[in-house]
This record gives C-alpha cells, sequence and structure tokens, in this order.
C-alpha cells in the first residue's frame, strides 16, 4: 500500500519540484504548463498518459489548447505520495525538452 508523505517528507519532498504548488484545500500538488501550441499540448499529455499507465498512476488534469493544468494526488492514500513527487519529476523532465 502506497504512503501518505508525512509533513517532513513531503516539505522534503516539495523542494525536488519547486515549479510545483500545495493545492488549497487539498493534499495535493498542481502545475501549470504552457506550450507553443495544441500540438506541443497534446504531445506532452500523450507522453505523460503513457508513463501514467506504466505508473499506475494518473494525473487530474485539464487541457485547453496549449495549457495543460495538472493536480498529482494519490487517491489510494488519499493524499500526496512519493509517487506524485516521481510523475512530477517525470512531466517537468519532459517540459524542459519541450522548451517550456
Ligand atoms: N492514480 C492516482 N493518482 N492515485 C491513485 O491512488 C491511483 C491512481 N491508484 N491510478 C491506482 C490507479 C488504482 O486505482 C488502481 C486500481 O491500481
Amino acid at each position: 500500500m502506497v504512503q501518505k508523505l508525512d509533513a517532513d517528507a513531503r516539505a522534503k519532498a516539495l523542494a525536488d519540484v519547486p515549479h510545483w504548488k500545495s493545492a488549497e484545500g487539498r493534499d495535493a500538488i498542481q502545475r501549470t504548463f504552457v506550450f507553443a501550441d495544441f500540438n506541443a499540448a497534446f504531445g506532452f499529455m500523450s507522453r505523460c498518459a503513457l508513463q501514467a499507465e506504466k505508473m499506475d498512476h494518473h494525473p487530474e488534469w485539464f487541457n485547453v489548447y496549449n495549457r495543460v493544468e495538472v493536480m498529482l494526488t494519490t487517491h489510494d492514500c488519499k493524499g500526496l505520495s512519493a509517487r506524485d513527487v516521481a510523475l512530477a519529476l517525470f512531466m517537468d523532465k519532459l517540459a524542459l525538452e519541450a522548451g517550456t
């Protein structure tokens, strides 16, 4: 069973993903990515989707044209886990490669 990060581990993990902010009113992290166009945004989402499926860990997200708003949390432990941080790091790396 996946463990929810305790306050100390959460603070340490968040330091690894400085582009992500704590969500208000939820034990979750969020980041908005802005790409050159829809093609780039959807390409990013496709790559993330394949990784999410591999990890069996799925984002909550919303897309309009070139913008992708992502919320990461772990439903199985009702809070933030190391899986969210791992997926956030993966998304950060992809976005960097896409020039975001
Ligand atoms: N995604 C996220 N974000 N949190 C989970 O707890 C989770 C998931 N659990 N994807 C997985 C799927 C679980 O529902 C399946 C049954 O393994």
